[in-house]
């Protein structure tokens, strides 16, 4: 089958968005379709975005460790773009009649302090140009029915961003071993998931070189003032309404909100 304007896909993903309505993976309809064309749609859904008045806080890094990527039967990470109105920093609270199906996984932010420009960038390269790090829970809400997925589906869908919290200690990366970090997510006081900072391609700093190298081949860059989500250290788990859910991540802090209906 052909593959649809790349506008149309991206509309039907928004309003799906917008109306919290689980879809079927865009590539049942069109199986032809290549991880390029996905990216498309995401510039298209982005455009979207923008087009009502939302502005980008930064990329993500997604799919970044080996449990997620078998978790979610892919095997390369994705980017994505995370929005002003996913902030959910303010209100501390994510309401559930507001999304599909949220899960939630923690996080290691980067404060970007100058661009950063691909190809060839490296961790030390990443290091020297982040202003700081910071503790962060990514609120995931794909809008394909049960998070069934492939590759090009879930770029297309702008790999599932839907809410983030950020944390309120902002470390200097330069003191700080960041793939020894552990990290550990709980629910109620119940730990859930645990992991360290190396889950994330070896080091949370490589995910975001890896992106920046990603952003390079259509000639775009990692810009000052982004605050960068680099990938879930933990696996995702599933919000409940009445939930209080912390991240405590060694040495960089904790940050934590509430579910509600
Ligand atoms: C895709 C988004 C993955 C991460 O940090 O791995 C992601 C998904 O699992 O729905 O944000
Ligand atoms: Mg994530």
């Amino acid at each position: 089958m052909a593959i649809a304007n790349y506008k149309d896909t991206a509309q039907f993903l928004h309003d799906a968005e917008i109306e919290k309505r689980e879809v079927v993976k865009i590539t049942a309809e069109q199986p032809e379709l290549t991880v390029e064309d996905a990216y498309k749609i995401q510039e298209e859904l982005v455009a979207i975005k923008r087009a009502l008045g939302h502005k980008v806080i930064g990329p993500k890094m997604g799919l970044t460790s080996e449990a997620k990527m078998k978790q979610m039967g892919v095997e390369e990470p994705v980017y994505g773009y995370i929005f002003d109105y996913m902030d959910a920093t303010n209100e501390g609270v994510i309401s559930l009649s507001d999304l599909i199906h949220p899960k939630v996984e923690a996080e290691i932010a980067f404060v970007i302090g100058r661009d950063i420009q691909g190809p060839n960038v490296t961790v030390e390269d990443v290091l020297a140009a982040t202003d700081y790090v910071l503790p962060a829970l990514e609120i995931i809400d794909s809008r394909y029915e049960n998070f069934n997925f492939d590759l090009e589906s879930v770029i297309a869908d702008n790999a599932s961003s839907s809410r983030v919290v950020f944390g309120k200690t902002f470390t200097n990366p330069k003191g700080i071993e960041l793939d020894l970090v552990g990290v550990t997510l709980e629910i109620n006081g119940e730990v859930k998931e645990l992991g360290a900072g190396a889950a994330v391609v070896g080091h949370p700093a490589n995910a975001i070189a890896m992106l920046a190298n990603m952003l390079a081949r259509k000639g775009d860059k990692i810009k000052a003032g982004e605050v960068i989500l680099s990938g879930g250290v933990t696996g995702a788990v599933m919000l409940s309404s009445g939930d209080t859910v912390t991240a405590k991540l060694d040495g960089l802090g904790d940050v934590s909100f509430i579910v509600r209906d």
